[in-house]
């Protein structure tokens, strides 16, 4: 395959993350902080506790499997945070870091350390947790009786799977922003 090609179906598979962050972060932004604590079964992970998991994960498989692109680990796994815009910033922040592990180790010709046959299975294998969890977030608003209705969200997430030339303002949260100087 053509050197160019290879170049432009890693932008592609790139874009998909930048995509499945950007919903992720409209479901955030889509559900009143007050419901953040919702739980789906009593002694499970509220709702808060889902996007920290999800936030976790994505730096420790960064840390295990590229280290150079690592950053600092949250002291918690499901520690949840109780500032949506806080945990908004920390969810473009393991996404940059997922996009610049998966970035880096393709365009060095590197092996991931320690998982996956290829580097973009990282990036894939996060796609699929956190549509699992996007799910379970979506039922347990459900279960306690705060639905968030198919008119509010199938434009901020299916949509932004599969519309073509995405306007700028639906985009916005897609692009992680630049890796910090910490
Ligand atoms: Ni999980």
């Amino acid at each position: 395959m053509a050197a160019a090609s290879d170049q432009s179906l890693l932008e592609a598979v790139l874009d998909s993350w930048d995509r499945s962050n950007t919903i992720l972060v409209n479901l955030l932004r889509a559900i009143p902080p007050e419901r953040l604590e919702t739980k789906a079964i009593e002694g499970g992970p509220s709702v808060a506790g889902l996007f920290a998991h999800i936030h976790y994960v994505r730096l420790v498989f960064v840390s295990e499997d590229a280290p150079e692109f690592a950053r600092e680990l949250p002291p918690q796994e499901w520690a949840a945070e109780r500032d949506p815009g806080r945990t908004a910033t920390l969810l473009n922040e393991s996404a940059s870091a997922v996009r610049d592990a998966v970035r880096g180790r393709v365009e060095a010709g590197r092996e991931m350390n320690l998982h996956y046959d290829h580097p973009i299975l990282l990036l894939q294998h996060m796609i699929w947790h956190e549509g699992y969890h996007h799910g379970q977030i979506k039922l347990a608003l459900k279960l306690a009786g705060h639905p968030i209705d198919n008119q509010t969200a199938g434009p901020i997430t299916w949509r932004v799977w599969m519309q073509k030339n995405p306007k700028a303002s639906e985009l916005k949260t897609a692009k992680p922003p630049e890796k910090s100087a910490s």
